[in-house]
């Protein structure tokens, strides 16, 4: 087994928040060894996809582990664009995501890479607790422990936080449960930890630091509402699955 992992970001109009994040993951990143960075962008205007690709491009000559963007026409949603980039994993034995904004600082990012071992997953957390700094607008903080309730609750997970955009999945594991994810959208991570879980595979969480960054593209009425009928999706489909443990 390989101790690669591949990195993917999701982007929606990232080119502004990304300039000053990516430089720092990819140098975090060259500095850890093993890793692969893969942005992937999708529905973003043309002058988007070259000013995101000018970007990228400059990083490049720098830094082998950032490989080209991946761009795509039809705007997929923030969990299209992940599985999109780990369809590609080379030849990582690892896949992970973190969001554009740096809101998860590359520090942390290399923090969790490093606690990765086999055969579990780990999904950053935003935990308030003493010993972790976790700045988030306060309306935030409240929907977002509302949404992590119901989750939590209506899929009986013991999970704290199961939209923090930072995590690492092992392939295989993510590779026998692929085929079933449905969701695309926000709510992505959430039928992703629940096939994980249903098929064995252990998940960890680990509370990290994280700080609010504006121009976030979850619109909070529209998207919360969107995200709770996917939750209760998601469970309507679980009592179907038929998973060999
Ligand atoms: N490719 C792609 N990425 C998306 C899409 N929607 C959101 N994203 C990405 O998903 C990540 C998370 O979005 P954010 O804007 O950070 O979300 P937020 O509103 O800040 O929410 P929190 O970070 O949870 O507080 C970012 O990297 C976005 O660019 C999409 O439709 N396609
Ligand atoms: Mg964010």
């Amino acid at each position: 087994m390989s101790d690669l992992v591949h990195l993917v970001i999701p982007c929606y109009r990232e080119s502004a928040r990304i300039g000053a994040f990516l430089p720092e993951l990819c140098r975090e990143m060259s500095a850890l060894g093993g890793v692969t960075i893969m942005v992937v962008e999708d529905g973003s205007d043309a002058e988007e996809v070259v000013k995101m690709g000018a970007v990228i491009e400059a990083l490049r000559t720098e830094y082998a582990c950032l490989l080209a963007l991946k761009s795509l026409s039809n705007n997929l949603g923030k969990g299209g664009a992940v599985y999109s980039g780990w369809a590609e994993p080379g030849e990582a034995d690892w896949l992970a995501f973190v969001d554009a904004d740096g809101a998860c600082s590359p520090v942390e990012v290399a923090r969790l890479i490093q606690m990765k071992s086999a055969g579990r997953a780990l999904f950053a957390s935003r935990v308030k607790m003493l010993g972790r700094r976790v700045d988030r607008l306060f309306k935030r903080h409240l929907l977002g422990r509302i949404y992590a309730t119901l989750v939590s609750e209506l899929l009986d997970v013991p999970v704290y936080d199961s939209q923090c955009g930072l995590k690492i999945v092992p392939r295989l594991a993510f590779e026998g449960i692929a085929s079933r994810l449905q969701v695309r959208g926000f709510a992505f991570d959430v039928e992703l930890m629940v096939a994980l879980l249903d098929t064995g595979c252990e998940i960890q969480e680990v509370p990290i630091d994280w700080h609010e960054v504006e121009g976030g593209k979850v619109h909070l009425l529209r998207d919360s509402w969107r995200m709770a009928g996917d939750v209760l999706k998601i469970r309507a489909r679980r009592s179907c699955w038929k998973m060999p443990l």
